[in-house]
């Protein structure tokens, strides 16, 4: 009996397949805005390389890792290769520099943690931020999209709980929420861990991409199309696989001792790490290793009121999935304070 009752209980979820899908294809970007986001990032290489021939200027975040939803921003890293440049005064000229084209809106935030020239380009309405040497950023860039390449899965359910964060209010940094770049790490760790695996771990693979940055040794396995049926064995479709995942943040993490880690594509202890109490700002109420600056906990920004909220807010998702008549509404419905 309780065989049958599983075999329900599956049917019924995969009703909501076709749903999630659609939820998912309404998110991503077009061509159209993909081609105006190409057109505008050639713009300002244009503009840099004019007055920096050494510079290089590339995409990270959202636009460039493939988790973008339609009407992202563009998130863009200027590497100059002069040791002691002054980056407030850099950020000036750069701001100086673009403002005098025809774009809008420029500002230089030279006091922000993450000093940037923001701007928006009237041509194609896309707002956009410039740092400087945040080298980093574009490597684990470049890692998100080799993990998305593998597997459609990953996209379809990384775009799922991102729209789910957003609506919920729980994609906010700065009120003790989880980043955007937190929740893929969680949906690739949540992946590599589905028996059987539909993603590897690509940084305990043979090395085929090496770089180093700011001291850190950043290598992986990135010939990722020959990875293309790794996930083929296992056949669950999206709508369990939401339904996994907010089981999994709701009911079975053991918040008290592990950190996930996509790098060793394992869970490991807090102890191992030494991120069992609250040194300065970094409590470790839920851990996530960076996957490169692995001292670094992304989940360094929850605090005990915000890892409440979030928790309440993974166990209302799972018992929606489980119990809800309508999941693909619910799930999503802006939270009202
Ligand atoms: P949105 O679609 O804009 O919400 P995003 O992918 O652009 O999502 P974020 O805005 O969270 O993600 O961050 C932009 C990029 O900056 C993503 C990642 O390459 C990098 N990044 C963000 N937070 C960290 C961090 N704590 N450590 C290292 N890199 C980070
Ligand atoms: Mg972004």
């Amino acid at each position: 009996r309780i065989f049958k009752r599983q075999m329900q209980c599956r049917m019924d979820i995969d009703r909501l397949n076709a749903p999630f899908l659609a939820i998912y294809d309404s998110l991503i970007p077009t061509e159209e805005e993909k081609a105006k986001q190409k057109q505008l990032f050639t713009l300002l290489e244009r503009l840099v390389t004019k007055e920096w021939p050494e510079a290089r200027l590339y995409i990270y975040g959202s636009c460039g890792n493939s988790f973008g939803v339609s009407k992202s921003d563009i998130d863009l890293c200027l590497a100059i290769d002069e040791a002691n440049i002054n980056k407030s005064e850099f950020l000036l000229r750069l701001a100086d520099i673009l403002q005098s084209d025809s774009l809008q809106n420029v500002q230089a935030l030279t006091r922000a943690r993450v000093p940037i020239v923001k701007l928006m380009d009237p041509v194609t309405g896309i707002s956009c931020d410039i740092c400087i040497n945040n080298v980093l950023a574009v490597i684990n860039t470049k890692l998100l999209r080799d993990y998305a390449k593998i597997d459609a899965r990953l996209r379809q359910l990384a775009f799922i709980v991102k729209h789910w964060a957003k609506s919920r209010g729980v994609n906010e940094t700065y009120h003790g929420t989880l980043s955007s770049y937190a929740y893929v790490l969680m949906c690739i760790h949540f992946l590599q861990h589905r028996r059987p695996a539909i993603l590897p771990c690509l940084q305990g693979m043979q090395t085929t991409y090496s770089v180093t940055v700011e001291n850190v040794e950043c290598s992986f396995f990135d010939q990722v199309d020959k990875l293309r049926d790794f996930g083929s064995h296992n056949k669950e479709p999206i709508a369990r696989l939401v339904w996994g995942f907010f089981n999994y943040w709701a009911y079975s993490h053991d918040y008290a001792n592990s950190v996930i880690s996509v790098r060793t594509g394992s869970l490991i202890s807090k102890r191992e790490k030494d991120w069992t109490r609250r040194v300065g700002n970094d409590r470790h109420l839920i851990c996530i290793e960076d996957p490169f600056e692995i001292s670094h906990d992304l989940g360094r920004v929850v605090d005990k009121y915000s890892i409440k909220v979030l928790r309440e807010e993974f166990e209302r998702a799972a018992d929606i999935m489980q119990y809800d008549a309508n999941p693909c509404v619910k799930l999503f419905e802006p939270y009202v304070p």
